[in-house]
Order: C-alpha cells, then structure tokens, then sequence
C-alpha cells in the first residue's frame, strides 16, 4: 500500500522559466492540509482499491491540490511534450497543449446514459444497459493505466461547506485532467475533508485506455480510438475511457454537474442547467441576476464577460457554462456556479468582441489546441483582426495567411481560474446563491427566432426551452451549421428522459408561484442573418441593449407587442441609440413569416411525438395556443390583404 501510495517523481523539467512563486491558476489556493493516510475517507480507499486492482497503474498519487503539485504536475507535462510553456513574459505561466487530431471534441455518439430501463434515458439519449456497459468497459478498464499513474482527485461542486454543494472523486490516468480539474473545480483536500466528515460523492472513472508496455515511449497525448463516455443515474457512477478532451474527460462538468446531477436534481427537487449566471446592475444601481442556457458554443461565456455599450449599465460574472437552481428557504430562485474556472472556446474572443476574456488569459492559462506565435504566444481566429504572418498551428505545421485552412481548431479552448476575471463578482462564490430574476434561452438560428421575445408565463417559458432550436456547432463531433431541437440547450447533457426532465421544470414552476416572486422567461436569437448570410444584430457589447429591455420588464417600464413566439418589444422600446442598425435590419430581427411559423409548429410537433405518452401534456396544450396563434396571425394577414 505505501509503495502504490509514493507519488511518482516528477521527470527533470525543460520548462524554460518555470516561476514555482507564480500564481498557479488552481481555483481556490487549498487551504486544507493533505489527510493522513489513516484520516482517508474509507469508502474512497476501497473504490481506489478496486480500480486499481483493475486498471494496474504503476503508482496511486493522491491529489491535494496544492500549488506544488500542481507546479510539479505541469513541468511533469511539459517534459512529456503535452505541454508546450508559453514566453513568460508575454504570457507568464501559461501553457499550450496539442491534443491528438482525433480527440478534439465531445463524443455524442458515444455518450451514454446506463438507466436500468431504457425509457428513463428517453429518446434523445443513447441507452445501454448497465449490465451491457460493464460487460463491454471491463476488457477495455483491465490493465488500462498499466505504465501510468492513477491519480486519485477528489473534488467539490460549488463552494465548500454550501448546502447547495456536492461533491466527487474522479480517479484519472491522464495529468493533463488532473491539472484541468485543478482550475475547474475545488480539488483536493478540503474537498476530500468534507467527504471524510460524511458528505456523499460521486464515483466517476476516467483512462484513456492507453497503457504503456515496459520500456515503451508514450506520446504526447494518449487516447484511443474506442471512446465511451457512460453514466449510471440510478447508482450515480460515472465512466470515461478513450479520450483526454474536455467534457470526455474533466468528469467534474457535463458528466457530473449536468448528467448525474440532473438525476439527483429530479429526485432532491433542484435543476442542474447549461446556463451561465450574471449579475446586472441598472443605472439606478439596481441589482438583478439572470440565468441563460444556450447550447454549447452560443455564446454564454461572452454573455457571462459582457460589456454593455449603454452607459450606466454594468454586468459581473458570476458563471459562464453550468448553474444549479435550488428553490430558497425565502421560496425564491437561487443559483450557484458549481464550477470554479472557464473551459471557454477561443475563437472569435477577441478585443473586440470579448476584451473580458481577452484580460481574463493573461497568464495562468492552459491552452488547447490554438495555434502558437513565433513569439511563444497564443494566436487563434479573432483574437486580432489580422494573422499573424507565420504560425504553428494547432496540428503543429507552419501555417501562414494563405494555408487556406484555420490556424486553431473551432473547439479550441482555454482553461483559467473563474477569479482571474476581471468581471467576476465578488457574490460569485456566495455559498447562498443569488437570487434569480430573469431566465433566458437561446440558440443560434439565421431564421425565423427574433432577437429577443418574452414568453406570456413559466409554462410558455418551458415550452420556449423545450423547443430550442438551434444550428451545430465544432463543440461536439457532428455536422456543423446543421439545425437541431436542443431542449433547454441540454440535448447532450440530460441524464434522464427529456420528457421527464420537462416535466420537472413544469413542477418546479407550480412550487415558484407558491413563493414570492417567479422570475421571467426570455428567448434571444443573437446569430440572425440577412440575405447575404451577414448577421443582422451586432452582438457581444451591444447584446447589453436586450439585456437593458428585460430589466426594464422587469421593472414594468417597458410593454411588449404579442407575437405568436411570444412578447417582442414595442417599437422604439428596444434602445438602438448610436447603433448603426438600419432599420429595415431591425425590422427583420423580429419578423415572423406565418409559414416559416407553420412549418416550426409542424416540427415540434414531430419532436414532441418522439416523447410518445411520457410527454406533459401542457406542453400539447402550449403547441396547440401556438397553432391557434398563428392562425390569427394568418387571418389578420388575410383580411388587411
Ligand atoms: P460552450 O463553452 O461550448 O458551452 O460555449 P458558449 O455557449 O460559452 O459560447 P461562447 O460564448 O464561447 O461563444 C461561442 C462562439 O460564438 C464564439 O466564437 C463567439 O465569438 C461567438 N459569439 C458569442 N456571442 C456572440 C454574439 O453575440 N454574436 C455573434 N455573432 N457571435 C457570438
Ligand atoms: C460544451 O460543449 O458545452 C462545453 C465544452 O462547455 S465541454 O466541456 O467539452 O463539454
Ligand atoms: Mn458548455
């Protein structure tokens, strides 16, 4: 056991200027000494115990998420040529990594949710079952981390010591996750503490399935081609093999805090969301915080960072992916940001678009898969208006303005420290959450969603989420620009069946009206694009206009004009001051044409049809006050024509 237990010492380094007094990047500097091998939480000793005997790693290594280890793990990596450090003095502390060509995305095909029926999983998911999966990730896990170390990381979803917190233990044969977690979540002893004082955790299991042979040389980044990403709801377990790219891998985010934790949000009576959390403050000084759920690369990190161009307006972070909502001992909405850093995409984050983010990489940061400057810094699309004249891009070839191909992958990411942003605010940790005012979905359309529409009650603002449409992004494996449902933005990260998750939402709104205050819904198309396939809003800064419009909602100063989608603003409510938005442009942001709306009723109900029975039947009756809303449409059209 203590010879298992030795960390593995770390390989002579060639990092060129490694500062081991920098800042380290790690969420929260860990303040809990390492436990004692006797302080261990038992129940964690013997699930290390039993993956071990299976995987056969060379050596355990307990992660305490201290800064030495994490300085140690990152030389480790860059004498293994997974990392590349980035000039210190342009970018201090900073890192590149270069993943295999095959391994740049979520797998959705080959993500899984294990339920013991395969109703429970519902339709939109990809069903096994839990005896099947096992069967089938045995072979694969035996002797998987042969040659390897396997690192025991235990971790906290949300501040620790929050009632609204839970907590984990990923156990990884890949350092490039350890380090990722490291920024992403609060890893490490005091994570592991709370456990050992009785707070429950989730087991989760990650290999990238590439065990090294004595002697042999390992690459730079081992994965494999058979990828499966499984989760088991009902025994809250999770297993990653084959792949070391974000959401495969860093367990932490959409395996645990959407898929697993939407599970255990159904029965505790929360929600687990794709959504960022903000916090606005009107000129007034008035405080609102809203909640938005786009599907993966819709724009919530740049919603979460946003600078408003109005003045006297201000929006702080407090997250940019997953919020989980709790309902309140004061009966209203409350939300935390499980996560502790941003996996945010890299291109089109620019000074221009998105200087917050642009400010919030300037050291401390992993890169992955951009592309690298002569220089020894970081390039990708949009981060300046004009390429740099050579480059080595993300597959690591010289790339030059005429290569005719991008210099950064479309997924490529960056991973930072949530408190290294400049807008991040200082309620973002508050174990309590934030009350919500305002929940808004999104997607990204070139048709028919206009810019912004509010829905009439909770109940329309559930169909508007279980309705998102949107176009498919390089976030996950698949046909980019193809148009796709993505309920509530969750299509890949519901743990449960989509009907049920609906329905929960409905519930959850019948136990808001009890209370207080039930926060308003809101729809928003940002991606909506004229003729020439140009798009028509500006977007970035200037989406603080619709943002500035939803307060005044709030606040009943604004009043809307009734669409069949729902409440759009009254002309010359929207403030488009300063903008040069002709008007015609805006004029179309928020037209409807009646068939275009025929044929989207026509297609939700084919989608709502995959549901069969299991689907809530006010979601029938919402589709149906669409249709009847759009046969007026058609019959005032019809009698002014
Ligand atoms: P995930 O991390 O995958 O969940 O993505 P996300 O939803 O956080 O998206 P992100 O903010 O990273 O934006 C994705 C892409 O959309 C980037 O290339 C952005 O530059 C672009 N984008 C974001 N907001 C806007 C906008 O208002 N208008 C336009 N045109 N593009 C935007
Ligand atoms: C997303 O795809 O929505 C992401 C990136 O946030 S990943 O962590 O890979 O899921
Ligand atoms: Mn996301």
């Amino acid at each position: 056991m203590t010879l298992l237990d030795r960390p593995r010492t770390t390989a002579p380094h060639r990092t060129p200027d490694a500062r081991p007094e920098a800042p380290t990047g790690a969420a929260t500097p860990s303040s809990a000494p390492a436990l004692l091998e006797a302080e261990r939480p038992a129940d964690v000793v013997a699930f290390v115990e039993r993956i071990a005997r299976l995987t056969t790693p060379d050596q355990i290594h307990w992660v305490d998420g201290s800064t030495r280890e994490r300085h140690a793990l990152l030389q480790q990596l860059v004498a293994a040529g997974t990392l590349t450090q980035l000039n210190p003095d342009i970018r201090p502390y900073s890192f590149l990594a270069r993943s295999d060509e095959r391994d740049v995305a979520r797998v959705e095909e080959r993500t899984f949710i294990c339920s013991e029926r395969e109703e429970d999983a519902g339709p939109t998911n990809n069903w096994m079952a839990p005896e099947q999966m096992r069967a089938e990730l045995e072979p694969l896990f035996t002797g998987s981390m042969r040659g390897r170390t396997l690192y025991v990381v235990p971790f906290a979803m949300g501040p620790i010591g929050s009632t609204m917190t839970r907590y984990g233990v990923q156990l990884t044969d890949s350092p490039y996750v350890v380090v990722s977690m490291g920024t992403m979540t609060r890893m490490g002893s005091a994570a592991l503490a709370q456990i050992a004082r009785g707070a429950s955790w989730v087991p989760a299991v990650h290999s990238v399935g590439a065990p090294l042979e004595s002697g042999q040389q390992d690459v730079p980044w081992p994965c494999n081609e058979t990828k499966y990403i499984a989760h088991f709801p009902q025994e809250r377990e999770i297993w990653s093999y084959g792949s070391a790219y974000g959401g495969n891998a860093i367990l932490a985010k959409k395996a645990f805090a959407l898929r697993i934790a939407s599970a255990m949000a159904r029965d505790e009576g929360w929600l687990a969301e794709h959504m960022l959390l903000i916090k606005v403050t009107s000129p007034a000084g008035k405080v609102y915080h809203m909640a938005a759920a786009f599907p993966s690369a819709c724009g919530k990190t740049n919603l979460a960072m946003l600078t408003p161009t109005t003045p006297g307006w201000t929006v702080e972070t407090i997250g940019d992916d997953i919020a989980w909502l709790h309902i309140g001992k004061d009966g209203r909405l409350r939300a935390i940001n499980p996560e502790a850093g941003f996996f945010g995409v890299a291109p089109g984050t620019g000074l221009s678009t998105n200087r917050t983010a642009v400010d919030t990489l300037w050291g401390n940061t992993i890169f992955t898969n951009v592309a690298l400057r002569e220089d020894g810094d970081v390039w990708w699309e949009g981060l300046t208006d004009t390429p740099p004249a050579r480059l080595i891009d993300w597959r690591g070839e010289e790339w030059t303005p005429d290569s005719g191909r991008p210099a950064a992958h479309p997924n490529s990411r960056f991973t930072v420290a949530a408190h290294q942003a400049p807008s991040i605010a200082d309620t973002w940790d508050d174990p309590e959450g934030v009350v919500i005012d305002a929940i808004i979905f999104g997607g990204r359309r070139r048709a028919l969603a206009p810019l912004v529409v509010e829905a009439r009650d909770w109940d329309h603002g559930v169909f508007m989420g279980a309705t998102i449409s949107s176009e498919q992004t390089a976030a996950a494996e698949g046909t980019v620009g193809q148009l796709r449902r993505d309920p509530f933005a969750m299509l890949p990260f519901a743990g449960y069946n989509m009907a049920d998750y609906f329905a929960h939402w409905l519930d959850f709104g019948k136990r808001l009206r009890r209370s207080a205050r039930v926060p308003r819904v809101f729809q928003v198309n940002w991606f909506r694009k004229n003729a020439d396939g140009k798009f028509l809003w500006p977007g970035f800064g200037e989406n603080g206009r619709v943002i500035e419009w939803m307060v005044a909602r709030l606040e009943s100063e604004a009043c809307v004009d009734e669409t069949p989608l729902g409440g759009i603003p009254r002309p010359g409510e929207l403030n488009v001051a300063g903008l040069d938005l002709p008007e015609e442009d805006l004029a179309e942001l928020f037209h409807m044409d009646t068939d275009e709306l025929e044929a989207e009723a026509d297609d939700v109900e084919r989608f709502f049809a995959t549901f069969g029975d299991k689907l809530p039947a006010e979601l029938r009756h919402q589709l149906s006050h669409l249709r009847s809303r759009i046969r007026a449409k058609r019959e005032t059209e019809s009698t002014t024509a």
